[in-house]
């Protein structure tokens, strides 16, 4: 297939090139490089010593022998993108040319604007983009599990079957976003969602849980293929960060008690997620949403197997609670169903001891390039 990949230089989307390169299909990616200049605004920086974006395609090639095409633009720029697709046209567009991070979105009006216009006018943008020159072309974009919420009901893939007044409809599942950032994501499920009954879009919303991992099989082969890993507090999420804080000596850093549970995956299951979604399209008119997480765990429970996994290896770690910046419940119930994606053929790499070593074991390698500064919580979100 003739895949689009937006936001390919990202934490996902540089081994999802990689990985979609690698299974045969012919990979194109588009990046506006926006992430690295934010995390450096953060005060943050990629853990691991990536490349450029010029020197990673470049690389994939020696080692690989497959090449990426290599676009660098914003998504938001809609003739740029209106040309490429157009061009290529696309059996599928991967959509993560977005911003991705909550604590950015609830800095102050700007950042909780300038996150929305991104994500919901870009997302537009490739919506038309399809609308107008790819018609047959399937998007799959990338949602969050944070759309929902956390509902004191089980959350279901998507929709959900609601009976009222002795009349019953499938209707999209109730969304309770904690974000402007989650917000957004809400706006583009709905953008979607119009997109497919008005269009016939074809359309996978993959409502991801939070990711962790350093590695993919391809990062792995060679440090020019290294993909970012953040541990900034805007940018670095939970499980990332902890390990982070592990290696340097930084007590963890658990807002509240840590009871707020997530789901949660392993970098390497977004790449099958993903590969898993195109290669099974959604048919003309469909608008599916996959939920894409492999396990639900407390915060406390990831710094704990952090703190167990360290000692296996000689890494003190100490966990400390601190208070919670953000406006989210601490005890509440947490059930999201996930079923679609193993029906597909998903078998999950699950969090382990070992696993986690790995990650402090690679990380220590690297640690000179974290900084205590960009750790500590400070952006409220009141
Ligand atoms: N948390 C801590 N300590 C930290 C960082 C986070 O206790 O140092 C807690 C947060 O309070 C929160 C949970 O960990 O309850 C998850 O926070 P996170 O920063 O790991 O993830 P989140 O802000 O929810 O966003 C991340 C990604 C986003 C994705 C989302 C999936 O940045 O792109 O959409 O995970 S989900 O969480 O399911 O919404």
């Amino acid at each position: 297939m003739r895949v689009i990949i937006l936001g390919g230089d990202g934490y996902l989307g540089w081994p999802t090139a990689m990985h979609l390169s690698a299974a045969g299909h012919t990979v194109a990616i588009v990046d506006n490089q926006s992430r690295r200049t934010r995390v450096g605004e953060a005060g943050g920086d990629s853990v691991t010593p990536i490349s450029s974006i010029h020197d990673r395609v470049d690389a994939w090639r020696e080692v690989s022998g497959h090449t990426i095409d290599l676009h660098l633009f914003d998504v938001c720029d809609y003739d740029e993108l209106a040309t490429l697709v157009a061009h290529l046209e696309p059996n599928a567009i991967v959509h993560y040319g977005q911003i991705p991070s909550a604590p950015y979105s609830m800095i102050d009006r700007r950042h909780a604007v300038t996150t929305q216009v991104n994500n919901v006018v870009g997302n537009l943008n490739v919506i038309f983009a399809i609308r107008e020159h790819a018609p047959d072309c399937h998007l799959v974009k990338l949602g969050t599990m944070g759309e929902y919420g956390t509902p004191d009901i089980d959350i279901e893939e998507g929709f959900i079957t609601i009976e009222h007044r002795g009349r019953s409809d499938r209707l999209p599942f109730p969304k309770l976003p904690g974000s402007w950032y989650h917000a957004s994501k809400v706006h583009d499920s709905h953008n979607i969602h119009l997109a497919s009954r008005i269009y016939g879009l074809r359309a996978t919303d993959l409502n991801q849980g939070v990711v962790y991992g350093v590695h993919t099989e391809h990062t792995a082969l060679h440090e020019r293929l290294l993909t970012r890993f953040d541990y900034d507090e805007q940018f670095g999420t939970a499980l990332n960060r902890f390990c982070a804080q592990a290696v340097v000596g930084h007590p963890l850093t658990l807002y509240g008690r840590g009871t707020q549970r997530r789901g949660f995956l392993n970098i390497r299951d977004t790449m099958r997620c993903v590969e898993l979604a195109i290669e099974h399209p959604a048919a003309p008119g469909e608008f599916r949403v996959f939920n894409q997480l492999t396990e639900v765990f407390s915060v406390r429970e990831l710094a704990e197997e952090v703190q167990r996994a360290g000692a296996h290896i000689g890494v003190s770690v100490e966990i400390q609670e601190f208070q919670n910046p953000r406006v989210e419940q601490a005890e509440h119930y947490y059930e999201p169903v996930h079923t679609k994606l193993p029906a597909l053929g998903l078998d999950p790499t699950l969090l382990s001891d070992e696993l986690v070593e790995s990650m402090l074991s690679t990380l220590q390698r690297y640690s000179h390039r974290i900084s205590d500064r960009p750790i500590r919580p400070q952006i409220k979100w009141r």
